[in-house]
């Protein structure tokens, strides 16, 4: 199949030391050393592969001279899309790198739209779409640990547990379908029972797969994460403390933070979007008002609080409507300034929560001393993982939505499955439903997909990619 040529600018606009422009289809050499002039004159046309070549691209109209650059010519197959690609390593940013471009798209190749690279990747065979899904959270991982998950996707990871689990279905439609083909050999009664412990397995991994897709959206993502409390109870110094820079005011005016500070920090390789708000009180100022305001929606919005408290003062009413605000929230109490004499201590605050009918960790620090990080570290770690450990991470498997939402369905159909066997329903409505889960399942890898869905995937990425 001919494909047209693309190009794109493969590095960040703005300048740099270099900037690549990547050509990719069977015309990028021919269009390259149609403007490429190397100090011995050799051409590009019977280059081998994998190789770079030094010299200037050079606007063929006038002569003149627009780059000193590098050329690497790669051949297919063994290139990133499969197709013959060519890079020019250009002088970074500016003039020139748009001016090849223009040069290289008047040879008769054509812009390529965000993620076109990758998708030829795919359209070519070269790797599937969770693999492809995998670049882009390579992209956007936030984390070491984060890229580290991403790039074992990239490798195959997911795709390798799922195309097992199909495999296993595909076996078992085929033991079904003997069944229904040769009923005198009586396999049915034989079957059924074997068919539903291994339907049950299957089910087993794939919710063991959606369990995993939590934490890895928290390494994709960031946990938000709001820090909550009365006026003055050392927030903005908690959040100093946590990201060990003098980010948000501080001051021993209660009312001081205003609007939401937000910033991201990594705890442990686990990004976690660190908002700042306005303490929480009855006010009749305008502006501390709609800070306050804006609490309430960060309270509502964020996925664990961290709830601060100040040991050298006494609770009030107040700390009663913040913890009424975040029932069913994940909350860790953070009792501050402990360098004080004390007035709330953890037994106050145990109080407070068992007649809540609460049971949340609470961690004492003095933001003041930078005492007790490591603890709330730990602990938050723990409220994020919930126990589960983070040792083996690495296996960790990444869901985005569109592979979470069709695990979910796939599981729903099994049960669907499982549930007609106990119900006694005929085996090929069996063998029926289970086919829809392989299918269901394919998808996730892109085996069975709309060209639709292939090209809203694809949009995600960056031009260039
Ligand atoms: N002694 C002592 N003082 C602290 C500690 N943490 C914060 N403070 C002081 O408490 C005061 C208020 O601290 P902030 O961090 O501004 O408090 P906040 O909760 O952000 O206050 P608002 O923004 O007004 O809601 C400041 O004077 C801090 O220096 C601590 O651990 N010990
Ligand atoms: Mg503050």
């Amino acid at each position: 199949m001919q494909e047209d040529t693309i190009a794109a600018i493969s590095t960040p606009i703005g300048e740099g030391a270099i900037s690549i422009i990547r050509l990719s289809g069977p015309e990028s050499i021919s269009i390259v050393n149609g403007i490429f002039k190397t100090p011995d004159n050799h051409g590009l046309i019977e280059a081998a592969s994998h190789t770079i070549h030094y010299g200037h691209i050079v606007d063929p109209e006038d002569n003149s001279i627009i780059d000193e650059v590098l050329v690497n010519i790669m051949r297919a197959p063994r290139t990133y899309t499969r197709e013959d690609i060519v890079e020019i390593n250009g002088h970074g940013g500016g003039v020139p790198l748009r001016r090849i471009l223009e040069l290289v798209m008047r040879g008769g190749c054509r812009l390529a739209e965000p993620g076109e690279f990758t998708k030829k990747a795919f359209l070519n065979g070269r790797i599937d779409l969770a693999q492809a899904e995998a670049v882009i959270d390579i992209i956007r991982a936030k984390t070491d640990l984060g890229s580290r998950v991403a790039l074992s996707h990239l490798k195959g990871s997911l795709s390798k547990e799922i195309e097992e689990i199909g495999d296993e279905i595909i076996d078992i439609v085929a033991a079904i379908e003997v069944a229904i083909d040769f009923p005198e050999d009586d396999l049915e009664d034989v079957d059924i029972s074997n068919i539903t412990d291994d339907l049950l397995g299957i089910s087993k991994r794939l919710s063991h797969l959606l369990d995993t897709a939590d934490s890895g959206r928290i390494l994709r993502q960031g946990l938000k994460t709001a820090i909550i409390g009365k006026p003055n109870v050392g927030k903005s110094s908690l959040l100093n403390l946590i990201l060990r820079e003098s980010r948000a005011i501080v001051t021993e005016i209660p009312g001081t933070t205003r609007d939401i500070i937000q910033e991201t920090v990594n705890i442990k390789d686990v990004p976690l979007i660190l908002l700042d708000t306005a303490g929480l009180r009855e006010t009749g100022e305008l502006v501390e008002r709609l800070g306050i305001e804006r609490t309430l929606e960060a309270l509502e919005e964020a996925e664990l609080i961290l709830y601060v408290v100040d040991s050298s003062t006494e609770l009030t009413s107040e700390d009663h409507d913040i913890l009424d605000r975040s029932v069913n929230k994940d909350v860790i109490v953070v009792l501050n300034k402990i360098d004080l004499p004390s007035i709330t201590t953890k037994e106050t605050i145990r109080d407070l929560l068992k007649e809540k009918g609460r049971d949340l960790p609470i961690v004492q620090i003095s933001a003041k001393n930078r005492s007790g990080l490591e603890d709330l570290e730990r602990v938050i770690l723990e409220e994020v993982f919930k126990g589960k450990s983070l040792s083996g991470a690495q296996d960790l498997i990444m869901l985005n939505v569109r592979q979470k939402d069709l695990l979910e369905r796939g599981i729903k159909r099994l049960n669907e499955g499982l549930d007609g066997i106990e119900r006694g329903l005929p085996a090929d409505i069996i063998a029926l439903e289970l086919k829809a889960v392989g299918r269901i399942l394919s998808e996730i890898t892109g085996k069975f997909i709309d060209e639709e869905i292939i090209d809203r995937i694809f949009s995600q990425f960056c031009v260039g990619k």
